[in-house]
């Protein structure tokens, strides 16, 4: 079976990811794409033999549409999730799976009461190699206890109107979701720790800033985001333990930027998803992940500008997510 990929949102990781399913990933082939920009996505339409429809809802409506990549911009994404799971369409959307807690929780109970795992998270870190390493590593016993967990995350620039609200929400999710991942725990409280702002922020951006997550055994993790690094897209993790510190080893180096660096994760989380949504057995990030990701970044925010470390309060899970 060949599975026909609808691609809601073809700026860069949409057309990255509609590029590689339709001549790289196996299995898939792209059938349709929107964009608000109706140009961008008559070309791309154009160069992968797909049709550029006129709305997200004509897209996942369409019948040659059997799944839908999400890669709209962030706050779109649970208006975009929810045509889908109304149609009963897989998605794999891009992270967040909202910047506001309460729309991912939403997303989280629609889906429970439809009982059946619709939605996966774009989060690509759990499909790079040095990420996947490093778990395998820590999961070993290796490094004995865990205790601390030490993350980079720099980008060479923000776009305009970036805020500190998005530099949690949209880049630090990443290591919420690689830090509960690897430790197989939950983030119980947050501290936001910001100093002096780089010349080349916008007024009233912290950049860089740091959070500093506890999780439930009280293994500390702290993330530097710095989003105007200028010198190249940098991304970093140690793990040390009661036996010793583990890292992304040799394949972490500096890149011109997140595309290039994570390139074969996409790729690899593309193709684990079609063979998912192939398959029946769910694989990568659940919709849960990704509420808990927003939930977490938003108490982030609540803990920007103060001294305090602010508790993470989060919705039972449902069964569904095991
Ligand atoms: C971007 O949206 C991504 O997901 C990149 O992986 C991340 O590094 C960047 O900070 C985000 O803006």
């Amino acid at each position: 079976m060949t599975l026909r990929v609808g691609v809601i949102g073809v700026g860069r990781i949409g057309a990255a990811h509609a590029r590689d399913l339709a001549t790289g990933v196996a299995g898939a082939t792209v059938s349709a794409v929107y964009d608000v920009d109706a140009t961008r996505a008559a070309f791309l339409a154009q160069e992968l033999g797909a049709r550029a429809l006129a709305t997200p809802a004509d897209l996942v409506a369409s019948a040659d549409v059997d799944a839908v990549v999400v890669a709209s911009p962030d706050a779109l994404h649970p208006e975009h999730v929810r045509l889908c799971l109304a149609q009963d369409t897989p998605v794999l959307c891009e992270k967040p799976l909202a910047p506001v807690v309460a729309d991912a929780l939403a997303i989280v109970e629609t889906e429970a009461a439809l009982g059946r795992r619709l939605v996966t998270l774009g989060f690509m870190r759990r499909f790079d190699a040095g990420y996947r390493a490093l778990k395998a590593r820590l999961d070993s016993g290796e490094a004995g206890t865990p205790l601390l967990v030490h993350c980079i995350h720099r980008n060479v620039s923000a776009g305009p109107g970036q805020t500190s609200a998005m530099t949690l929400t949209n880049s630090v999710v990443h290591e919420i979701d690689a830090s509960r991942w690897l430790l197989g725990e939950d983030v119980v409280s947050v501290r936001v720790v910001t100093g002096r702002s780089t010349p080349l922020a916008e007024a009233g951006l912290q950049d860089p800033l740091q959070a500093l997550l506890r999780t439930t055994s009280g293994v500390v993790v702290d993330v530097e985001a710095f989003v105007n690094a200028h010198y190249g897209y940098d991304v970093r993790c140690e793990v040390v333990g009661s036996e010793g510190a583990l890292d992304l080893g040799d394949g972490a180096g500096v890149a011109p930027g997140w595309l290039e660096r994570f390139a074969d994760a996409y790729h690899a989380e593309l193709q684990a998803w079609v063979d998912a949504v192939v398959s029946g057995v769910p694989a990568g990030a659940s919709a849960w992940d990704g509420y808990v990701a927003t939930a977490v970044a938003q108490a982030c925010e609540r803990a920007l500008g103060t001294d305090g470390e602010v508790p993470v309060a989060l919705a039972p899970r449902p069964d569904l997510y095991g």
